[in-house]
């Protein structure tokens, strides 16, 4: 089957575009990844290539060894992925040992995967480890709403998950397990691959400082739904904070077991703490 007509490379493309169209990916902000079926690397395997070289992936995942990624490239624009998928997008293969990688398919006009290539491959092992494989979807975007959220909340997990949850109803039943927050670090190396990977141990939503944020997910759907509720919830809570300091009323902590029992999810009771300052964000 032709490449860009398999599902997954469809999936990819238009979740890729959508978040263009939210304004999250301005100049080549964002990167994305997907990791393939094997009946997906077998349906295309006649197509790809075997002439580029292994390259240093920049750190190790063993747990990875031998999958293959669809992946967004360094430098590329994705207002540009719907009409160029070919030049933007690429197909790399992992060595045997989940230290190199090469490309297999794509970046026809030269270029690698993206600057992010280790927080994705560390964020993918973990996920895969600790949801039995069911994870394929790791996406990083510029998401203003969050952004401006970084320089007004303290940076606690405890304090991003609460606030969002409490911005929106169904905010709880969409991340039940919360939000974890990296501190301000130099993006695109192994030391905030290795802080965010650690917080996709426990999170699906791994915030960063003052940049963005990287959300996990099973497929296409389920991620961008996902980076969109959180995002949503961001921008609710930045106007209410726009008009008062102090809510006048909110969801309260006993309302979020109520709907841990409605939804029949288990809400940390860790994330429903009682506020010095009733209203307030502390
Ligand atoms: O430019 O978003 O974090 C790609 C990025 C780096
Ligand atoms: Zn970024």
């Amino acid at each position: 089957m032709k490449i860009l007509d398999t599902k997954f490379v469809r999936g990819f493309v238009k979740m890729a575009d959508d978040g263009f169209k939210q304004g999250w990916h301005e100049r080549n902000g964002g990167n994305l990844s997907y990791r393939l079926k094997p009946s997906e690397v077998e349906e295309i395997r006649p197509r790809l290539n075997d002439h580029a070289d292994w390259a240093p992936i920049g750190t190790s995942v063993p747990g990875l060894a031998g999958e293959f990624f669809l992946i967004t490239g360094s430098g590329k624009y994705f207002r540009n992925i719907a009409v160029d998928p070919e030049a933007c997008l690429a197909i790399i293969e992992l060595d045997d040992k989940g230290e190199n990688y090469r490309i297999r398919w794509g970046l026809v006009e030269g270029g690698r995967p993206t600057s992010e290539l280790p927080a994705h491959m560390m964020n993918h092992e973990v996920k895969k480890r600790v949801t039995n494989g069911r994870h394929r979807v790791i996406y990083h975007a510029h998401t203003t709403n969050i952004i401006a959220l970084t320089f007004v909340l303290p940076l606690k997990d405890e304090i991003f998950t609460r606030e969002l949850w409490e911005s929106a109803t169904e905010c709880p039943v969409v991340f039940p397990d919360g939000v974890g927050v990296v501190p301000w670090m130099v993006p695109g190396g192994r030391e905030i691959a290795v802080a965010t990977s650690r917080l996709m141990e426990k999170y699906d939503v791994a915030i960063w400082a003052h940049h963005g944020m990287f959300c996990s997910g099973e497929d296409f759907d389920l991620t961008f739904g996902l980076m969109h509720t959180v995002e949503k919830s961001a921008e609710i809570l930045l106007k209410v904070l726009a008009v008062t300091p102090v809510k006048r009323q909110t969801i309260t902590p006993e309302n979020f077991r109520e709907v841990a029992k409605g939804f029949h999810i288990s809400l940390p009771e860790r994330f429903l703490y009682e506020k010095k300052n009733p209203g307030g964000i502390e």
